[in-house]
């Protein structure tokens, strides 16, 4: 993906267990707000599998697709390469990186990290740009480590690591210009838009709050 850097500064997440409203009409809301980029992640209590997981998949990379908005998928690689996402975001429990690197070919790959040691083997097997977090404590993702604030990211820009960096967990649009000045290149954020009355104004207020 060309100027991934700029890609990921707004990088909404995303995945049914997640929207109060239907999914749809929250990414739409999302992307009219200004999202830069869009995760689909299917997880949690209620997540839908199989053909109904599938068609939730098309209907939104629909929606990115019209809006040039890319679309990521979220662990899952097998769907990512049969709808031809444009890339993939996989955690440390999804095999090792080179793996998957292999199988998606050049498709952007985005790997969570947390520790100096992390990085450095994801990006020696092809991470294109990392997921770094819990920043803040959240509520979403049931198995979290503990919040850990920007330190990896200010550590990484200390020794002169440049790939890609989002900032991710509790992120708000409060904070999000703390996670920039760390050294992120853009935040990500789930419930602070999927949950919100407006996911529009929430979307404009985090895009307001990180530099536009
Ligand atoms: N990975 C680390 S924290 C997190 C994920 C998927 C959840 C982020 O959700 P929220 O609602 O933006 O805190
Ligand atoms: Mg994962």
């Amino acid at each position: 993906m060309n100027n991934l850097r700029e890609l990921i500064r707004v990088y909404f997440i995303m995945g049914s267990p997640n929207c109060y409203k239907e999914p749809k009409a929250v990414l739409k809301e999302a992307i009219a707000g200004g999202i830069t980029l869009f995760q689909f992640r299917e997880k949690g209590d209620g997540a839908l599998s199989g053909a109904e997981k599938l068609t939730l998949a098309k209907e939104l990379q629909v929606i990115c697709k019209e809006n040039h908005i890319p679309f990521i998928v979220n662990d899952d690689i097998e769907l990512a390469v049969a709808i031809g996402a444009d890339g993939v975001h996989i955690g440390q429990e999804d095999g090792p990186v080179k793996t998957v690197r292999e199988r998606i070919g050049d498709m952007t790959l985005g790997v969570s990290v947390h520790s100096m040691e992390e990085a450095i083997i994801a990006l020696q097997n092809g991470a294109d740009y990392f997921g770094i977090g819990p920043i803040f404590p959240t509520k979403t993702k049931e198995d979290a480590k503990p919040s850990k604030g920007t330190s990896l990211i200010e550590t990484l820009r200390k020794n002169g690591y440049t790939i890609p960096i989002v900032g991710i967990g509790g992120i708000t649009s409060e904070n999000a210009a703390s996670v920039m000045e760390a050294g992120a290149d853009g935040v990500s954020v789930i419930t602070a838009i999927s949950h919100a009355e407006s996911p529009r104004e929430a979307a404009k207020a985090i895009r307001k709050n990180v530099g536009e």
